[in-house]
């Protein structure tokens, strides 16, 4: 039997602003759960959603990973290679992309993103209050991001509006979904023509798309396109990843007074940010036919959303979920999600996340929080808008 949920909608502003008892609820309620509402299935919890994830052929992608089914809808924006396709579409595409982020090209990227957040975060340990979203958060990721991707530096706050509306998109029509798209024109504009070869820097990772992509037979408007999904995915989801972060710490000085002792801690510690904060909360699947998912009948042809952000404080899979603890092993959450589609970039993001939670260790001795944060709603991402902070220098 699957539990019925009447009136739960997980893109209100009061389920967005405050997710967690409401997470709690539909992961007692079942494995899988039907929101009436939207006329949909769910999961809240660990293993269903790593288990969908696990299974592309009967949970597609190509009918897209919003709450819209492509094959009753045109979608907003011509699908993603990538992101809403599937095998052997998606290999393909998937193999072009992969090879640009490898683990030498991040070897090579190392140097700058340490050396910029070092710069960055020393600047910023003045002790005086600021905005670490507009000054941290944002900054670095579009700074480093777009440097490795080879984006002209003119223009580039247009991938922070693009990848918000990207993300609300994957959302019902409602109000944040029809703001985002409203007046977006310019934007839209600007991301595409970014993703011609002609005005990317040569050598950077967007023209190496084009060149393992044209190898790989794909035409120049293709190879466009997958630039297209690294600039809508990998600048918004790194910067609230980083608000995050630095919101838990603030929050959890205790925390922060070991990732202070040992700043070895870096990785694991945006780790459990992702577990416990995940930007990226969800994703949906469409079965192809009928299918279980733990145990409960699923039809084919049905959306079904993915909690990523519930499955990592689902008590099945983590010991005292709730607490925030950077001394756990919070690999295997699922905020990267999971299986073939699991984040390309994930390798870039942790790189950044631990190139900025080093630089804190080495320069500030409190992070303490200086008001309170206003929080950004998005129909998928979870983040910040503001978050007011000081960073109480100390010596290395
Ligand atoms: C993971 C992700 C998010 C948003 C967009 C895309 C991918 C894309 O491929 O366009």
């Amino acid at each position: 039997m699957t539990a019925v949920l009447p009136d739960v909608d997980p893109f209100s502003p009061e389920f967005l602003a405050d997710p967690y008892p409401a997470h709690e609820l539909l992961r007692e309620a079942g494995p899988v759960v039907h929101l009436e509402r939207y006329g949909i299935h769910a999961s809240a919890r660990h293993a269903p959603v790593r288990a969908a994830l696990h299974d592309p052929e009967a949970f597609c992608s190509s009918a897209g990973v919003g709450i819209s089914d492509f094959r009753k809808e045109q979608p907003w924006r011509p699908p993603s290679l990538l992101l809403e396709a599937d095998p052997p579409e998606h290999t393909r595409a998937r193999r072009v992309v992969a090879g640009v982020l490898s683990a030498a090209a991040m070897r090579r990227l190392t140097e700058a993103f340490t050396a910029a957040a070092d710069e960055l975060v020393a600047r910023l340990a003045h002790g005086a209050p600021f905005d670490a979203m507009a000054e941290l958060a944002l900054v670095y990721p579009l700074r480093v991001f777009s440097d490795a991707v080879g984006v002209p530096e003119d223009g580039r706050e247009h991938l922070l509006q693009y990848a918000r509306m990207v993300f609300n998109t994957f959302g019902p029509r409602n109000e944040l979904f029809e703001n985002a798209v409203a007046g977006a024109g310019p934007t839209r504009e600007w991301v595409d023509q970014q993703c011609r070869e002609e005005n990317l820097r040569p050598g950077g990772m967007g023209a190496q798309i084009h060149a393992r992509a044209a190898a790989e037979g794909f035409s120049p408007d293709d190879a466009a396109m997958l630039v297209r999904s690294f600039l809508s995915a990998g600048v918004d989801t790194t910067v609230h990843g980083l608000g995050n972060a630095l919101w838990c710490l603030a929050r959890h000085p205790d925390q922060y007074t070991l990732l202070r002792a040992d700043p070895g801690l870096a990785r694991a510690a945006f780790e459990e940010v992702l577990r416990y904060e995940a930007p990226v909360q969800t994703f949906f699947r469409t079965t192809t036919r009928p299918v279980a998912l733990d145990g409960v009948e699923i039809g084919g042809g049905e959306k079904v959303l993915l909690f990523l952000g519930a499955a990592g404080r689902d008590p099945r899979q983590w010991s005292d979920p709730d607490a925030f603890d950077v001394t756990r092993r919070a690999t295997g959450h699922v905020g990267f999600g999971f299986g073939i589609h699991a984040c390309v970039g994930m390798a870039m993001a942790r790189l950044e996340g631990e190139a900025v939670l080093t630089a804190l260790a080495r320069h500030v001795a409190r992070i303490e929080p200086a008001g309170e944060p206003r929080r950004m709603l998005n129909n998928t991402l979870r983040g910040l808008e503001t978050l007011p902070l000081r960073l109480v220098p100390g010596p290395a």
